[in-house]
């Protein structure tokens, strides 16, 4: 739900028909990735905090520091707050903008995949690992080489390959690499090296992990996103196109593409044969929520599936302050998925 109409809403309502309520509300919580780890869920959340930065395109006022992680015995006991699992302060390389974080295990070994800007102030993504899946996390000394933008989401194949989904326009700087090298204009548009409305729309990238999760294996590829005659996506496809939060989940043999359509306020889906795609728009997953930015994850648990987003409901519209929440998902007798109304 846009910035400018949150003037007009009653929180008190809007709350009472709101179909699920923050997990956690000692702490503001956003962009949540959710693991099932030992049976039990693990969430991996960006920590929102009210750093005094003014509201831009650029998502100036997104400041966040450290990661807190989030564990649950089931969908619906109550959330625990482990506390600090990581602090920019103790990352060698990274400044400054600690976003959507995510995290997976192998062999024992919990990776916390998470993308900072650096010194220079162009968004990498790094990496740390821990014994526990709370933490606390120690991070590799520099970012993942040739890293580069936003929303890491790294999915585990059923062949036990790791992909690593990764990608956000506007502030997440993903229209400055274009051409591979980081355009440097300044000072720093959102809309400088977009593609105009009749492009192909900006892809997001998917590249295998090495075998110790630390590296890209490959040159990151794009996840082209097209419609049902196998036509790319275009830019000016603003309510289904890709803008940032890119998650992966399996589900009969189908591998599901979904993402935010940002400026739009959508979470939507697209369904591949494998991991890289070309993925076919599928549909909405979830309408608008209060807050400019809508985020989330997928998870299976016990046979069900869950839909883990964010809201600003608890903030009152704050858009930097984020609260997250869990609701059931429905994958339908065709494979597609029921679309969510956040509020009944
Ligand atoms: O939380 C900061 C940014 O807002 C995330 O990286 C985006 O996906 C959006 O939710």
């Amino acid at each position: 739900m846009p910035e400018d109409s949150i003037e007009h809403i009653d929180f008190d309502i809007l709350n009472s028909k709101a179909i699920s309520q923050p997990l956690v509300t000692n702490i503001y919580t956003a962009d949540p990735s959710a693991h099932v780890f030992n049976g039990k869920i693990y969430i991996y959340p960006s920590h929102d905090v009210d750093a005094g930065d003014a509201f831009d395109d650029l998502g100036s006022h997104f400041a966040m520091e450290d990661y807190h992680i989030l564990s649950m015995d089931s969908p619906t006991s109550p959330a625990v707050d482990n506390g600090v699992a990581l602090h920019v302060n103790d990352v060698a390389w990274a400044k400054k903008q600690m976003w959507a974080p995510d995290a997976n295990e192998k062999n024992g070994t919990y990776y916390l995949f998470f993308p900072a800007k650096d010194y220079e102030g162009i968004f990498r993504i790094g990496v740390a690992t821990s014994s526990s899946p709370v933490g606390p996390f120690t991070p590799q000394p520099q970012a993942i080489k040739n890293s580069f933008s936003i929303d890491p989401a790294v999915f585990k194949d059923t062949d036990g390959s790791y992909y690593m989904y990764f990608g956000g326009i506007w502030g997440g700087q993903l229209q400055r690499w274009r051409n591979g090298v980081f355009n440097a204009q300044q000072p720093e548009s959102p809309f400088a090296f977009l593609p105009n409305a009749n492009e192909p729309a900006l892809c997001a990238k998917v590249a295998k992990l090495t075998n110790n999760l630390l590296e890209f294996d490959e040159t990151p590829k794009d996840v082209l996103i097209v419609d049902e005659n196998g036509k790319p996506l275009l830019q000016g496809h603003t309510d289904k196109r890709f803008f940032e939060a890119s998650w992966v989940h399996k589900y009969n043999g189908k591998y599901y593409f979904s993402y935010s359509t940002g400026d739009t306020h959508f979470l939507c889906y697209a369904i591949g044969n494998n991991p890289y795609g070309p993925f076919t728009y599928g549909g909405k997953i979830l309408e608008p929520v209060v807050g400019w930015t809508s985020h989330h994850s997928i998870c299976e648990f016990n046979g069900k599936w869950y839909l883990f987003y964010h809201d600003s409901s608890l903030s009152k519209g704050v858009t930097h302050l984020r609260s997250v929440k869990l609701t059931e998902l429905i994958h339908d007798k065709n494979g597609k998925i029921v679309t969510i109304e956040p509020y009944k």
